[in-house]
């Protein structure tokens, strides 16, 4: 049974699922139970999941080896189809399982312009990641053209680990793209803290206008522009080590992004435009080296952090914006890649502050993702092939 019920126990302690506050009457309590969703879909390594935004409702669901599927609903019970397999020119390998495909968006004008967009390691380099724009094909709208292949951004990586590799549309139409700091411990090259090169940071580009020598231009509002050659223009944030994974809230644009740590702390963060996030000064709010001292007041600090005591890994999530949880509404939604454990966030925006942070039970599975559908619904996928929802009772 891969669904569990998160029964409030005592009153007071379940805010989260009270749709009431405790008033002495017995009321219904919301009780949160994941569920699986795509129950006929069995994918190795599920890495992202995400929607059209067509109107459609249809969801993909990619494999780190480089196939998509297309579903007409998370309860769609037929046989999943292909939408495009680029497994031809995408590396993965079980033993260094960081590669790989590893993110995709559809344009936010898909509907009138067909573009999907896809990070993945390439088969035909060493550790290099390419972001690439692919378009739909005039005679199916269920399957993506492979050659219709247009590279973007080819990103040299010196190790085979933190690629990160979340990419997303924002609300200003811009692809921001998470990338690691390029691998191995303590961020040997220095790339966290490093304006030079786009390692260890969250870029901004525009997938829509071309500029000198580049299939992409740079906003002009980027917070490094005029600093080349000291600054990469694309950055918009940096100071991360692996971003695993970002997403935009749907309601406030805010752009969540968490950072997996290294030896003792996980974290959450807020990305604003020119941040810096620590990585190699600090692990989470802590000092990592000399460098990261509390008197480092421009190193932004998480929004959240846990030990390892209580996981090793942290997997981002997304701000739940669908109907199936309401109770779940506004809460990042988060996990332990390594535990399985589900926490649902809540952030109070005006005090900056973190009011509650409760797990949900129901998983023990490795979560390598999450994701939202078209109508908000948010997804997790585990390494064991499986996506599940969040539902909603009252009991
Ligand atoms: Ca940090």
């Amino acid at each position: 049974m891969l669904s569990s019920l998160l029964r409030p126990a005592v009153c007071g302690l379940s805010l989260l699922l009270m749709s009431t506050a405790c008033s002495g009457e017995t009321k219904p309590a919301a009780q949160v139970a994941i569920q699986q969703a795509f129950p006929q879909l069995s994918v190795k390594r599920p890495v992202a999941l995400t929607h059209f935004g067509d109107g459609s409702g249809r969801v993909v669901v990619a494999s780190q080896l480089g196939t998509l599927y297309v579903l007409s609903s998370a309860d769609d019970r037929t046989e999943p189809q292909t939408l495009v397999d680029l497994s031809d020119r995408v590396i993965y390998k079980d033993r260094e399982n960081e590669e790989g495909f590893l993110g995709l968006a559809f344009h936010p004008n898909y509907r009138t312009n067909g573009q999907m967009f896809v990070y993945y390691t390439t088969a035909d380099a060493e550790h290099t990641s390419v972001i690439s724009r692919f378009r739909v094909s005039p005679n199916d709208p269920n399957r993506i053209d492979p050659d219709s292949e247009k590279e973007i951004l080819r990103i040299k990586q010196p190790f085979w680990n933190h690629n990160g590799g979340t990419i997303a549309f924002g609300p200003d139409g811009y692809l921001y793209v998470g990338l690691g700091d390029g691998g191995m411990a303590n961020d040997p090259m220095m790339n966290g803290q490093n304006l030079q090169t786009l390692l260890g940071s969250i870029l901004r580009i525009d997938v829509d206008r071309t500029s000198a020598g580049r299939a992409y231009s740079i906003p002009e509002d980027n917070p490094f522009v005029g600093h080349a050659p000291l600054a990469r223009e694309e950055i918009w944030a940096y100071g991360l080590r692996n971003v695993w994974r970002l997403a935009f809230d749907r309601q406030t644009g805010m752009l969540w992004a968490a950072d997996v740590g290294q030896d003792t702390w996980e974290e959450i963060n807020l990305i604003t435009r020119g941040g810096n996030y620590g990585w190699n000064l600090r692990e989470g709010r802590h000092a990592f080296g000399p460098g990261g001292s509390a008197a480092r007041k421009d190193l932004i600090e998480p929004i959240w952090e846990y030990h390892h005591d209580v996981g090793k890994s942290i997997t981002g999530g997304c701000v739940y914006r669908g109907r199936q949880a309401p109770s779940l509404n506004g809460a990042y939604l988060y996990a332990d890649y390594v535990t399985g454990q589900v926490w649902a966030l809540r952030y109070d925006h005006q005090s900056k502050q973190v009011v509650r942070n409760e797990p949900i039970p129901g998983n023990t599975m490795p979560v390598l993702s999450f994701r939202e559908d078209e109508a908000g619904e948010v997804y997790f996928l585990t390494d064991k092939g499986t996506i599940h929802r969040f539902v909603e009772t009252r009991q």
